[in-house]
This record gives C-alpha cells, structure tokens and sequence, in this order.
C-alpha cells in the first residue's frame, strides 16, 4: 500500500508539472496570434505606397511613414535641408525607401545628407551625393537594411554609423570620392563605423573606391563589426588622407573584428591595419594587392 500511495503522488506531481510546461507555449501561442493579427490590421489600414518627385512630397511621405509603407524616390531630387528619418517601421513590416537621387549640394555647410535615427527601415537602390558632410548616417535605431546605394562624393564619409547604431546590414553598396576638403581628406572614408556604433553591424558585398581618407574605419568602434566579400581600392587622397583598404580599429582597444574574404587593392598606406587595437581579428580569406605601404599590419 505504501509504495502504490508513494507511486500515486509521483505521478501527480510528474502529471501536474506536464501541465504546466504545456499550458505556458499555448499562453504564448495565442499571444502572438492576437499581435500579429493587430499588425496586419494596422498594416492593411494605413500602409500605402507613394513615389514622390520633389522634396516636399519626400519630406512628407517620410514624415508620415508608417510601417508597410513604400517610398519611391523617381528621378533626382534636390534637397535643401537634412532627411531625417526618424519614424520606425516593425520587424515584421519596414518602411521602405527606394531609387532614385539624393543631390545634396544645396545643403548648408556641415549638414549630412540623410539622417537614420529610426528603425527598421529597407533603403535601397538609392544614390546620395554632394553633401557638405557625411552622405548617410545612422545612429540610436537599428535592424536597418541597405541595399545598392551609392554614397558619392560626398564632404564626409559616405556611410557612418555610430551613436548607438546597430543590427544594420549594409549590402552590395558603393561609396566613392568622398572627400573633406576642409581637413585635406583627413575623415571621409568610404564606411565609417566607428567611435561608438552598437552591436550586430555587417557589411557584405561593398566597395569603397577613391576615398580621401580609408576604405572602411572601425576606429573606437566598441563592438565586433562584420566585414565580408568587400573591396577598398584606391583609398588615401589629400594631403592628409591615411589611405587604409580597412582601419580596424584603434590603440587602447581590444575588440574582435571578422574581416572575410576582402579585397584590398592600390591603397595608399596598408590593405589592413589593426592601428593599435590588440583584439584577435579574423581575417580569413582576405589578400590584396598594391598597397604602398603593404597588406597587414598591426593584426593579432
Ligand atoms: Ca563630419
Ligand atoms: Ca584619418
Ligand atoms: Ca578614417
């Protein structure tokens, strides 16, 4: 009798915790049904597709996104001021903005081309040049996606992120001639991500040709950065252009970056530099060829 009553009690408790282990997954289940049945409600009810051809159309529709929305951009548009795109899409729905021209030449000195402090935004097939500053920026949000977008000449960098950016993916982009002529070519690289950008940036299938000062710029970059099957070529101009394919880093820092399968080519100064930072960065399939001073330096 006393082992059936002993028996009797552990099938319970194992028949109870069962249970319980069941009940919180069906909890969940429905949640999440509820959720994404609001979001394609919001969705089908105010997401809309708009193509705009003058910068206050743009400034509006950016102004107004939601998320689902589609921005198309047709034909060059000459902006006067910064684009801020400060409204966030979901990860289940981003905003879109694509094609088209970005003239930034009649910005005021200092300015960037296109601000990004949202999240959750597709920004594709899009060039973005002449800004007195950098061409693009990205900081505070993430989850961003940039896709065939040409940064060209432009006063800074042609892509930054920093300040808190993270969880962007940077694919198959340009960045070209970029150039601060203010400080000889001392800042503009092609692809700065540095100083202070969050977590979870990757780069993949970009190139980054004829910058005054490097290729890519990781420097003070606090976190791992991604880089992968790009190409820096003919970076370093001005009197005062360092010349890196890619700048991984800083001195005082130890961060590890992953740099695969890059291409480094006719770079004034080094193909890679670690420039002081002592992490391990992988650079596994990466090679080059024509850089003035050599392909490595620095790395660990
Ligand atoms: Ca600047
Ligand atoms: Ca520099
Ligand atoms: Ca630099």
């Amino acid at each position: 009798m006393k082992t059936n009553f002993k028996l009797f009690i552990m099938c319970s408790i194992i028949l109870f915790a069962s249970c319980e282990t069941n009940d919180t997954p069906v909890k969940e289940n429905e949640m999440a049904t509820e959720s994404q049945e609001t979001t394609t409600e919001n969705k089908s009810l105010t997401a809309k597709n708009s193509t705009v051809t003058n910068e206050n159309a743009l400034r509006s529709a950016v102004a107004a996104a939601v998320a689902g929305d589609v921005i198309t951009i047709s034909g060059t548009i000459n902006l006067t001021k910064t684009l801020e795109l400060a409204k966030s899409g979901s990860s289940s729905s981003k905003i879109s903005l694509t094609g088209g021209t970005l003239n930034c030449s009649g910005l005021p000195s200092g300015s960037w081309g296109v601000k990004v402090n949202g999240s959750y935004w597709n920004i594709t097939n899009m060039t973005i040049r002449n800004a007195p500053d950098c061409g693009i920026v990205f900081q505070n949000g993430g989850y961003n996606y940039v896709y065939n977008v040409s940064t060209l000449s432009n006063g800074d960098s042609g892509l930054q992120i920093y300040n808190g950016g993270h969880d962007n993916y940077i694919l198959s982009c340009k960045s070209n001639d970029n150039y601060d002529a203010a400080n000889a070519g001392e800042n503009a690289d092609g692809y700065a991500c540095k100083l202070s950008a969050g977590k979870n940036n990757v780069f993949e299938k970009c190139s980054a040709n004829h910058n005054s000062d490097d290729g890519w710029d990781l420097y003070g970059q606090p976190y791992t950065v991604t880089i992968k099957n790009c190409t820096a070529s003919n970076n370093g101009f001005g009197s005062n252009g360092d010349g890196n394919g890619f700048k991984l880093g800083s001195a005082g820092q130890k961060v590890a970056h992953t740099v695969t399968n890059n291409t480094a080519t006719n770079n004034l100064a080094w193909g890679y530099d670690g420039n002081g930072n002592t992490g391990h960065i992988t650079i596994t399939g990466s090679g080059g060829s024509g850089n003035k001073k050599g392909l490595f330096t620095r790395l660990y």
